[in-house]
């Protein structure tokens, strides 16, 4: 593919391609094999006032323009991107790693998101109530916020952009981006094509740079009233206080400790096939990733025996090859951190049954690369069990029945995605009631949420919004309540009660 050799790029505030003011910059570089992609701008403070005060201006017309002809807008970035889903894929194999039908996935899953929300700037619904006095008439209108802060990860580097900022514009805001510094030439290719779409100047602002610096920034502005940010607890907790001084709306997705179930009556070719899926999809960083297997005792030596068979037979490698399963992990710091993980679950006296190694050899040695490894024998409170290792690492968990599956799945401080393997309909809706998380699947993965559906977690895995769905768009607007009167008196609302 037509690689970007090492190409300088820059920021993008007020429709123009502009450098960081400190004229400092950082290197994009595959995880794969070492590459240098791109050259960005490191920026900092001065550079999110730019690009604040142009969405800020930027909002005063945006909000005004018909939503439908917004959902226009989105309608021709689809497209866009559904043209240039080849290249793009080819390129996130390169920069995030993710291997080439993923990646294609990733861009389809913002593709549908462009359709879906494109369709909302028809509906937008709001309501119509009747009112408790003659001559009134009452509704409900959705209103844009204003500029929205848009924080993203990098491994989801096209879709997860899609969830936040598609919502967010068609709902009539404007967008200050900053996408993770790991996969900055995606970000800066989303918004190339949403400007190629037709979005116009200073409606979306992409800045480049470090969350301590350009996300923080962000974060403390006090022109930017709505926050969204996919990450870590820590992350989250840190914007969360930050924001709360001056009353901004925060969204937040913080990860998991996803557990699939497999109960004694499971199909069990079914069942392995989504623990792989679920397990080492991505290198296992999702965080939707199956981090804990929960196998009921009667089919446990035969559950670990086939996983293990079958998680050595995945090849390691590059993502642009259709040969490779599993693509590198994103950078140095998580593949040592992945790998302290195995150190942690040995020395917590769970069984490394297979992996718990750096991979080198047929050169994976220029890349950052982990064998898939499971654990067994692990207590539910170890910290391999417990903790979102966020690589391809799973652990093993035996139970006596659907109850403690059920408790065990929910003993983790994250509810993210949750998963049951049975062929019993009762202990399947049972399951359904009882599984505190955001999203449960029925003999399914953890993985593989749609974009018209809710999308978030309960407890620790974020603050009770939704992305995706209707939810977004109760996230990226506030309802106006409008009483129109046309009686030509005054009426007094709970006062004048005789009829
Ligand atoms: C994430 O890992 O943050 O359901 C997003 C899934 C994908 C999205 C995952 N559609 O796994």
């Amino acid at each position: 593919m037509a690689l970007l050799g090492a190409k300088t790029f820059q920021n993008y505030i007020a429709g123009e391609w502009v450098d960081a003011a400190s004229g400092e910059t950082f290197e994009s570089t595959s995880p794969a094999d070492g590459e240098t992609l791109g050259i960005f701008p490191r920026s900092g403070r001065a550079d999110v006032e730019r690009a604040v005060e142009a969405a800020k201006q930027a909002f005063e017309d945006w909000r005004l323009v018909p939503a439908p002809k917004r959902g226009e807008i989105l309608f021709r970035f689809g497209q866009l991107l559904a043209d240039g889903k080849e290249d793009l894929a080819e390129l996130m194999t390169h920069e995030m790693g993710k291997v080439l039908p993923e990646a294609r996935g990733d861009v389809q899953e913002a593709v549908d998101m462009a359709f879906y929300m494109g369709g909302e700037g028809r509906r937008l619904f709001g309501q119509t109530t009747p009112s408790e006095l003659r001559d009134k008439f009452n509704m409900s209108v959705r209103m844009p916020i204003g500029v929205v802060g848009v924080i993203t990860p990098w491994n989801f580097p096209i879709a997860i952009p899609s969830w936040k900022i598609l919502p967010a514009l068609v709902c009539g805001n404007t967008v200050v981006f900053k996408p993770a510094t790991d996969t900055p030439a995606l970000g800066e290719r989303f918004v190339e094509l949403l400007a190629e779409a037709g979005v116009p100047p200073g409606v979306v602002n992409v800045v480049h740079g470090g969350g301590g610096e350009v996300g923080n920034a962000i974060v403390t502005h006090p022109d930017v009233p709505v926050i969204t940010l996919t990450g870590s607890r820590d992350t989250g907790v840190a914007v969360t206080k930050a924001a709360a001084e001056r009353l901004k709306h925060v969204h937040l997705e913080l990860g998991g400790k996803n557990a699939i179930i497999v109960l004694d009556d499971a199909d069990l070719d079914l069942a392995v096939e989504g623990i792989l899926w679920s397990a080492f999809g991505t290198s296992g960083q999702r965080c939707t990733a199956a981090s804990r297997v929960i196998a009921h005792e009667a089919v446990y030596d035969q559950l670990v025996s086939r996983l293990v068979a079958e998680a050595e037979r995945l090849r390691l490698g590059v993502g642009w090859d259709e040969d490779t399963d599993v693509g590198p992990v994103i950078n140095q710091a998580a593949l040592e951190k992945i790998h302290s993980y195995t150190g942690i679950g040995r020395d917590e006296g769970a069984t490394l049954l297979t992996g718990g190694e750096i991979a080198s050899g047929d050169g994976l040695g220029k890349g950052f690369y982990y064998r898939p490894t499971i654990f067994g024998d692990v207590d539910p409170q170890m910290r391999i069990a417990q903790e979102e290792i966020f690589g391809p690492t799973t652990a093993v968990i035996k139970v006596r029945d659907a109850d403690e599956a059920i408790q065990v799945s929910n003993g983790i401080e994250y509810g993210l995605s949750s998963s049951i393997f049975t062929r019993d309909v009762n202990r399947a809706f049972r399951a359904m009631r009882d599984l505190k998380a955001g999203i449960t699947y029925i003999n399914a993965g953890t993985i593989g949420a749609e974009v018209h559906l809710p999308f978030g977690g309960t407890k620790g895995t974020g603050n009770g919004h939704r992305e995706a769905g209707q939810a977004a768009l109760d996230f990226f607007t506030e309802w106006k309540s409008i009483y129109v009167d046309y009686s030509g008196k005054l009426q007094k609302a709970q006062i004048d009660t005789a009829e």
